[in-house]
């Protein structure tokens, strides 16, 4: 908790009772100042607000990732696991593969898939449902009935992984996620079971494993036209299936929430099926999936009156950024009629996002699907949390849906 007595920069923001709510403590730390000291560990400041984290991320010189992008320096430190081509690195290395996966994830071969995964959401809809008693009502958490998966339904299969061994994606992504925050017992948690998670994943980034037609495949091509290397493309399908299940997942999870929690906005969704885009994106900046990563400092950087030390890991709070009444009018209201274009939670510059097309297409095809039967989404009992030292997520969230008769 951060109490009066505490100031800010002595939190412990991976605590689990900060995990638990992080609201109070991000706002205390954009009250601090554009930067904070983090003394509960070494060499490390804390940004949340949305003018310097926005502007940090379009710095790709001096705010480096190829130093990792969680708290551990790989200058000092070996990685837990080869580094990412595209995450942990900085151009020029970064370029190549991200030229590479930009048009696989693009809109417009998005297109292919778009009447695909429409279907699929309705059958995944029709499914949950034909369980509705005589009154028209389904009770169910939605974690795993429609946030977990639904995307783990269609995005393993365009990605063109085998049907056996899907269960380890999310383990493997929990994981993941954690390991970029400090070695505490989240990490803990995980580590007996990585070497399992990990091999499994590795093995389906090899050709063979990949079906011909498949995000996989796609980068396997390029790698024949002589635009990334084959020793490449098998770390870039491993971003697929590293970055794109967890995330989301507790997209879905975020969205779902704010739909159960503000009946008129859904209302209007299902009246207006369009504005499941703007939905899904006001859900991202209102919750913030992805909490936090970091940044190094590659040479001494000033930032107000605090002069960050070169080699210096920098926390940049996106969910902070995204709430920052700085910038943002009435910042923790949930709400359709604002323009969420412009937040950070998909990052911003040359790393953000390259799957969030991807993201938006899983969304709007599960929201349309319950938009054509659900009248009302209620929460059914308070939610839990899932802790991650990465993610802001729910673990369950007991709802009810009502069907429109
Ligand atoms: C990520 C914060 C990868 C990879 C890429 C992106 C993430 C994780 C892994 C999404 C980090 O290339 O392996 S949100």
């Amino acid at each position: 908790m951060t109490t009066t007595e505490v100031p800010v920069g002595e939190v412990d923001p991976f605590s689990r009772s900060t995990l638990e709510n992080p609201l109070p403590f991000q706002a205390a730390l954009r009250d601090a100042g554009p930067i904070v000291p983090l003394t509960r560990y070494d060499d490390l400041y804390g940004m949340g607000r949305y003018a310097e984290v926005h502007a940090a991320l379009l710095d790709w010189q001096r705010f480096c990732s190829g130093s990792g992008v969680g708290l551990s320096n790989f200058r000092r430190e070996q990685p837990w696991r080869p580094p990412s081509l595209l995450l942990e690195t900085d151009p020029p290395h970064h370029d190549a593969p991200r030229r590479v996966l930009a048009p696989i994830l693009g809109p417009r071969a998005l297109r292919r898939l778009r009447e695909q995964w429409f279907a699929a959401g309705e059958e995944h809809v029709d499914a949950l449902l034909a369980d509705s008693g005589p009154a028209g009502v389904v009770e169910v958490d939605v974690m795993p009935a429609l946030a977990e998966s639904f995307p783990l339904r269609v995005f393993p299969d365009a990605v063109g992984i085998p049907r056996e061994g899907r269960e380890h994606l999310l383990p493997y992504g929990d994981h993941l996620f954690n390991a970029f925050g400090p070695a505490n017992d989240l990490v803990a948690k995980g580590a007996p079971h990585v070497a399992e998670h990990a091999g499994w994943v590795n093995a389906q980034c090899a050709r063979e494993v990949l079906t011909d037609d498949g995000f996989g495949a796609a980068i396997w091509a390029a790698a024949d036209r002589g635009e990334i290397t084959a020793e490449q493309a098998p770390l870039v399908v491993r971003s697929l299936l590293s970055a794109g299940v967890d995330t989301t997942v507790h997209g879905l999870g975020a969205v779902l929430r704010a739909m159960a929690t503000h009946p008129e906005a859904w209302a209007r969704l299902r009246a207006d099926p369009k504005l499941a885009r703007v939905a899904f994106d006001e859900a991202i900046r209102w919750e913030s999936p992805v909490q936090t990563f970091f940044r190094t400092a590659e040479v001494d950087v000033p930032v107000g009156d605090t002069v960050v030390p070169e080699g210096a890991k920098i926390l940049m709070f996106l969910g902070s950024a995204n709430r920052d009444p700085r910038h943002w009018a009435d910042p923790d209201r949930f709400d359709l009629d604002r323009d969420p274009s412009g937040h950070v939670g998909f990052g911003m510059g040359l790393h953000q996002c390259v799957g969030q097309h991807v993201a938006r297409l899983e969304a709007e095809a599960l929201l349309a699907a319950l938009a054509a039967r659900v009248e009302r989404i209620e929460v059914a009992a308070a939610p839990t949390r899932h802790h991650n030292n990465t993610m802001r997520a729910f673990e369950t969230q007991p709802m009810r849906l009502r069907l429109d008769r």
